[in-house]
């Protein structure tokens, strides 16, 4: 991920990459083998994004991200599990995920659908655990908690993959696309840069303009994923390609042509760079990314 963070978004990986396998379960018991794939599911090779953008904006609101990390933990695990179960037979039936068998393919369906199932409510276990969380104030973990229920859930992420599903195989207007992507993709982004803030008890302007920010990565980010489902390849994304035409999916690359979607990327990115202007200079690691992330190739 060098090309993608710079060198403090990279100390904040590692930490993410060390804390997170000691916030899943421990093996040893009648469970161990969905204890497994959760680990399979959660091992490396994503990109962190949404734990890292967590952890920034803690630091942008001079917060301690070492009491972070159980909130960065748990928005890995439930992104990891919504792969996990997006990738299932019933859903986009896809045999690869970073790089590796899927987790169904790897310990059958049952188990992927126990083991994204265990992920979703372990999150929440880790955040609420007063042990983990006691050097955040109650009110801020329950902000916090909050916001990743409700992303995570019908009015986001969950949303967004109904309306994505039900729409297969039909074409939708920019506005329904809109919705879609606000709901599968923006909506976990946007709680990973308002979480940051609130465990780094930051003051409201900067939980909102956190929020907007996140807001224009998210859409930024999906139309460049339509884009690489288009232009990369397997070895690249580590996931089968053109697998959203197969799928009869509806993109920002079906309505607006490659050009049209990659334009709309740029102008995404700007209005998400522009909402980080509360933070000053101090925010010049996430302008980076933004503009790294208009570039990414996986
Ligand atoms: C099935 C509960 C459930 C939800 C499905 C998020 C989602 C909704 C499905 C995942 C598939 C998908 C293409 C979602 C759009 C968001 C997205 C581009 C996910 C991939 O995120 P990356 O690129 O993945 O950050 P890594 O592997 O880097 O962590």
């Amino acid at each position: 991920m060098s090309n993608l963070y710079s060198q403090r978004l990279i100390a904040h990986l590692q930490q993410i990459e060390q804390a997170l396998p000691t916030f899943l379960p421990s093996k040893g018991t009648l469970q161990d083998t969905v204890i497994e794939a959760m680990s399979y599911a959660c091992e490396g090779g994503g990109k962190r994004l949404r734990p890292v953008l967590l952890m920034e904006f803690c630091r942008l609101c001079c917060g301690d991200t070492a009491r972070a990390l159980p909130f960065a933990a748990a928005i890995e695990m439930i992104h990891s599990y919504s792969l996990v179960h997006d990738d299932l037979p019933c859903m986009d039936n896809s045999p690869l995920r970073r790089g590796k068998p899927s987790v169904h393919a790897a310990y059958g369906e049952t188990m992927a659908l126990l083991a994204g199932d265990a992920l979703l409510n372990r999150a929440f276990e880790v955040m609420l655990n007063p042990c983990n969380a006691q050097a955040v104030p109650p009110v801020a973990v329950a902000q916090a908690a909050f916001i990743l229920a409700d992303r995570a859930g019908i009015n986001g992420m969950i949303g967004g993959q109904v309306i994505d599903l039900q729409s297969e195989g039909e074409k939708i207007d920019a506005a329904t696309l809109k919705a879609l992507q606000e709901g599968k993709t923006a909506a976990l982004i946007r709680a990973a840069c308002q979480m940051g803030c609130i465990v780094g008890s930051g003051h409201d302007e900067k939980v909102k303009a956190a929020d907007r920010f996140g807001y224009f990565l998210g859409l930024a980010f999906q139309v460049i994923d339509d884009i690489l489902d288009v232009t990369s390849t397997e070895a690249q994304l580590g996931k089968p390609v053109g697998s959203d035409a197969e799928n009869q999916k509806n993109t920002y690359v079906s309505l607006l042509g490659l050009e049209g979607a990659s334009q709309l990327a740029k102008d995404y990115t700007e209005n998400a760079k522009q909402a980080l202007t509360v933070f000053g200079d101090d925010a010049s690691d996430l302008h980076a990314l933004a503009n790294a992330l208009l570039e990414r190739v996986s």
